[in-house]
């Protein structure tokens, strides 16, 4: 029988699952996420950073902030012209949603009315929509909901005990606030952290636990490595032990068994071996294509090679007026020819 979907979590309870034999939890995990999802299918975003740089937060992880010297060169808000053309690009390439960022603490009014007008047009090729702008107000929210966002991407990043440590220029509450904010609006949420930071397992496991236990589990939680930027506060950490990554994956899609987990960032320097553990153990959703925001991600042939070589398809969204086909690997729709009715291509 299904697990009941949980809000309840203790800190000892997700310590004790991340401390669990390496097979002990991957199995359990791998079981959980196959009683929820297919466990052959990942669903593929694709990610545009819309307005680059020059940001006034402190994210000691973020080659955007404007103090840190990381080379990144402050970009205006894209026009909606240049933003369609790169969401058609990619759908083209097989994606079945388009993640915009802008490298905002919270956008003015005037970013948000831009925002929707590109929201719109991307919506209207037939993709869903993702952003993430920064803190929101009510107000902005529904402006957002209203143009046809379907999800805001807004992470709690770390544990709230090691939260202060890495920003400083806005609180783990402001992120709360926002996350209310979006719920209350009736977007989709997309929510999750990084790994990696110099945070402790029982840290991990205390980000976690908070998602959990928030009012609702997000649909997608993008659990992200921290991609090291030279100029960045926490470039040269020590790197974390890619089966950590691995637990933190699996105990994530125990905690939230309903939801997307996304491999997110750091994917480019993580081996493919490694990945093909995450997908076991529940990760069911990635970033597509060369760019993450302003740093590497896989090249799209190397995606698709993985995928084959791991009889992983991409989800199809079925959406009222429109169908995206979004397999990245152009499946045959006779299937994969194992007879077990999944559609990997063969
Ligand atoms: N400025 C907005 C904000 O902070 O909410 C939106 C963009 S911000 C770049 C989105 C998320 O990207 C951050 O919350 C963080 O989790 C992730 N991120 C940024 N830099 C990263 C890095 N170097 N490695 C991994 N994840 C990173
Ligand atoms: C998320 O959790 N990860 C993505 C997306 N949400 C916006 C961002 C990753 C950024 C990695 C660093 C960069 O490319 O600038
Ligand atoms: Fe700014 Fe977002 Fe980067 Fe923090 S994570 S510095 S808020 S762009």
């Amino acid at each position: 029988m299904a697990q009941p979907i949980r809000h309840d979590w203790t800190r000892a309870e997700v310590a004790a699952l991340f401390a669990l034999p390496f097979n002990e939890l991957l199995h359990r995990a791998h079981s959980v996420h196959r009683e929820h999802h297919d466990p052959n299918a990942v669903q593929v975003s694709t990610l545009l950073s819309i307005k680059t740089g020059g940001c006034p937060e402190d994210c000691a992880y973020c080659p955007q902030a404007a103090r840190y010297d990381t080379g990144v060169e402050a970009q205006k808000l894209m026009s909606v012209d240049a933003v369609v053309a790169r969401a058609q690009a990619a759908k083209d390439a097989g994606a079945s949603r388009f993640c915009m960022g802008a490298a905002w603490r919270s956008p003015k009014d005037r970013d948000v009315l831009k925002v929707a007008e590109i929201v719109r047009a991307v919506k209207g090729l037939g993709l869903e929509t993702c952003a993430t702008l920064g803190m929101l107000n009510g107000e902005q929210a529904a402006t957002l909901k209203q143009a046809g966002l379907d999800y805001y991407n807004h992470n709690l990043d770390t544990a709230p005990e090691f939260y202060g440590e890495i920003i400083h220029t806005r609180q783990y509450q402001d992120r709360l606030d926002t996350l209310e904010h979006v719920r209350e609006a009736g977007l989709k949420t997309c929510c999750g952290g990084i790994v990696g930071m110099g945070e402790t397992r029982e840290q991990r496991a205390g980000l976690l636990q908070t998602l959990a236990n928030l009012p609702e589990h997000p649909e997608s939680v993008p659990i992200n490595q921290l991609v090291q930027v030279e100029g960045t506060p926490l470039n040269g950490v020590q790197a974390l032990d890619p089966f950590e990554f691995v637990r933190s994956i699996a105990v994530a899609r125990i905690l939230m068994p309903a939801s997307m987990v996304r491999l997110s960032a750091g994917r480019q320097q993580m081996d493919d071996a490694v990945q093909a553990l995450c997908f076991f153990a529940g990760a069911n959703s990635i970033f597509y294509g060369e760019k993450l925001l302003t740093t590497g991600n896989p090249d799209v042939e190397h995606d698709r090679a993985l995928f084959k070589r791991l009889d992983l398809h991409s989800l199809e969204v079925v959406e009222e007026a429109n169908t995206v086909h979004a397999d990245i690997m152009e499946a045959d729709s006779a299937g994969c020819g194992h007879g077990c009715g999944c559609s990997a291509a063969a």
